[in-house]
């Protein structure tokens, strides 16, 4: 079912520019447009090295879903807004995670944090005003209105309360403090798997997925938004600054609770080959046309960053 990595590779290298010259061309430009400091601090948010790997998920869905009967045309405009949409989000999302009163970093994407560059108030600023122009960016998706309807109640639900900002907000209060197992997978659902799991299916809103086909992304993206974090969690342990692009060791250094802090190292890692298992078999039903989401699968499970 897997194809050949390399051939994987230029796909992903393909989609990464893709998604980023849709950012580029989104995000106002400083030299020509008020406030421009404002401006120049979203650009620096969004536009560092990051690996959009939500940006690859609605791709990936989206090709998955319109091989399964989607509309054939437009697609490609609709898909890469919500690409950008989503990775709008995430960027908000690492800028105020960042910030003095949460996580106070100082390296993200292997450079200065937006705060640290732009000082504190224009940091939370460009989070703020990264929120709006995503769901702008989704709204100019050239689809059915109600489809767009749909996109911007997916997006926003996992943005909010219910999701990434409610996770962050049990996350904040539990540190020093510990979770049983089935707490701290709430916490994560919400906080990191939320969003992963909105790409997957945004991808799929977009391109018109049949019933079976969403049946299958749903399940498929909620074991890889869980898998992702056990990734980073393990990362954080294992992992380095130089390659990681952010400070290893903050989990243990806030003593939040982790999957590692929860389960060990070894658990941790037959959880998340377990939970790698759970997204290929989700794909099954879906055929050839997951390939992609296979492969991302596979990435994810292995990435070292
Ligand atoms: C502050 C509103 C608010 C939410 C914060 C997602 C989140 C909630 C905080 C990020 C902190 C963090 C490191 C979470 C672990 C998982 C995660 C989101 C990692 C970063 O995502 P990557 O690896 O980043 O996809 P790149 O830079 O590649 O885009």
């Amino acid at each position: 079912m897997t194809s050949a990595l390399p051939e994987f590779e230029d796909w992903l290298r393909a989609t990464v520019e893709r998604t980023t010259s849709v950012l580029d061309e989104l995000l106002p430009d400083p030299g020509d447009s008020d406030p421009a400091h404002l401006h120049a601090a979203m650009r620096y948010a969004v536009l560092g090295p990051g690996k959009r790997v939500r940006a690859a998920l609605v791709m990936a869905a989206g090709e998955a879903s319109r091989s399964a009967g989607g509309p054939p045309d437009v697609l490609d405009v609709a898909l890469d807004n919500a690409a950008a949409a989503v990775e709008l989000v995430h960027a908000y999302s690492l800028v105020h995670d960042d910030l003095p009163c949460m996580d106070d970093d100082d390296l993200r994407r292997g450079q200065p944090t937006v705060h640290r560059r732009y000082g504190e108030a224009l940091a939370m600023l460009a989070g703020d005003a990264l929120q709006p122009l995503a769901f702008d960016c989704l709204a100019q998706m050239p689809i059915a209105p109600a489809l767009v309807v749909q996109a911007v109640q997916l997006l926003a639900r996992a943005a909010g309360s219910d999701g990434m900002v409610g996770g962050q907000a049990v996350d904040c209060a539990h540190a020093g403090r510990t979770m049983s197992m089935a707490a701290l997978q709430q916490m994560h659902r919400m906080k990191t798997g939320a969003l992963l799991e909105a790409s997957v299916l945004l991808g799929g809103v977009v391109a018109g997925a049949s019933s079976t086909v969403r049946t299958g992304l749903e399940a498929y993206a909620l074991a890889m938004g869980l898998a992702f974090q056990v990734v980073d969690d393990i990362l954080d342990v294992t992992g380095d600054a130089g390659t990681l692009g952010k400070t290893p060791g903050k989990d243990a250094a806030h003593d939040k609770p982790t999957y590692v802090s929860t389960l060990g190292l070894d658990d941790s890692r037959d959880l998340l080959a377990s939970l790698h298992e759970q997204a290929k078999t989700a794909l099954l039903p879906l055929g050839p046309s997951a390939r992609r989401l296979h492969e991302l699968s596979d990435f994810i499970i292995g990435r070292s960053s």
